[in-house]
């Protein structure tokens, strides 16, 4: 059956970023986009982290801009790298999403969102609530089931507020895995509940990838969490800025730790 609101992701090598520029440019650069004929109601930045995984960063611009234009928004698309090579030292990564996004704006909402995750449904919207969300509810790869009850991985919402109250994402979580659990955790000691989107509305095709290295440490950390709440987290985060470029369809940034 198909459903409502149902476009299918476009999903080939022959996709070509200036071709995709050609038919999405804004005016503005940096990957900013505003809707033509009205005011958007929130302004939204979405944070994207990139491990050389360009391919699949060609066929999400090309899907993600049309996607996001559709619903007459006011967005920005971020990609964030690491200089470091050799240990994937994830969750400062996520961290920089508020602190370099908020240089340009002050968003009303800030989303995590992996690239190799694409929306099938344009009832998805993307934008933040009162409460913490959780977009990628249903995927492919899963027959569309949630994989546990407490996820929130792979794609989320969060307004300033939420993001300061709770002091973002760990720090402490290296390589795979953890973090985003560890999210969860902090908010659910901060009394917030997270609103997760209708599995047939959050549905998702997850594009195939080789599983990033993981560490079992993360099991400890995760336990601990809790306890490095206040110290632990984007107020405490240091980097270095080393690159900031912006391109048509996205601005990119790479930091060192
Ligand atoms: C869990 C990880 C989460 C991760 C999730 C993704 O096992 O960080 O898998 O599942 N937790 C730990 O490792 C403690 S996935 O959708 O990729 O199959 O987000």
């Amino acid at each position: 059956m198909i459903q409502v609101g149902f476009r299918k992701p476009v999903i080939n090598d022959e996709i070509n970023l200036k071709e995709t520029l050609q038919k999405y440019r804004s005016g503005k650069c940096g990957g900013h986009f505003l809707p033509s004929n009205c005011k958007a109601r929130q302004k939204v930045a979405l944070f994207i982290p990139f491990r050389n995984t360009y391919e699949h960063l060609k066929i999400f611009l090309n899907h993600m801009h049309p996607f996001l234009t559709r619903q007459d928004l006011e967005y920005k698309i971020y990609i964030i790298d690491l200089n470091e090579r050799i240990l994937i030292n994830r969750s400062p990564l996520l961290n920089v999403r508020f602190l370099e996004a908020s240089k340009d704006e002050d968003y009303d909402c800030y989303f995590f969102h992996d690239v190799d995750l694409l929306p099938e449904n344009d009832y998805n919207l993307y934008r933040c609530s009162e409460l913490p969300r959780h977009m990628s509810v249903s995927k492919d790869k899963f027959n569309y089931q949630l994989p546990y009850d407490t996820f929130f991985g792979g794609v989320s919402a969060m307004t300033k507020e939420q993001i300061l109250f709770v002091n973002e994402f760990s720090n402490k979580f290296s390589c795979w895995g953890g973090e985003d659990d560890d999210l969860f955790n902090r908010l659910i000691f901060h009394n917030m509940t997270v609103l997760k989107s209708m599995s047939d509305v959050s549905r998702y095709i997850i594009l195939n990838h080789k599983q990033s290295p993981f560490k079992p440490e993360r099991f400890k950390l995760l336990s601990t969490g809790i306890k490095r709440v206040m110290q632990d987290g984007i107020k405490n985060l240091k980097y270095k800025m080393m690159k900031r470029t912006n391109y048509p369809l996205y601005t990119y940034i790479k930091i060192s730790l």
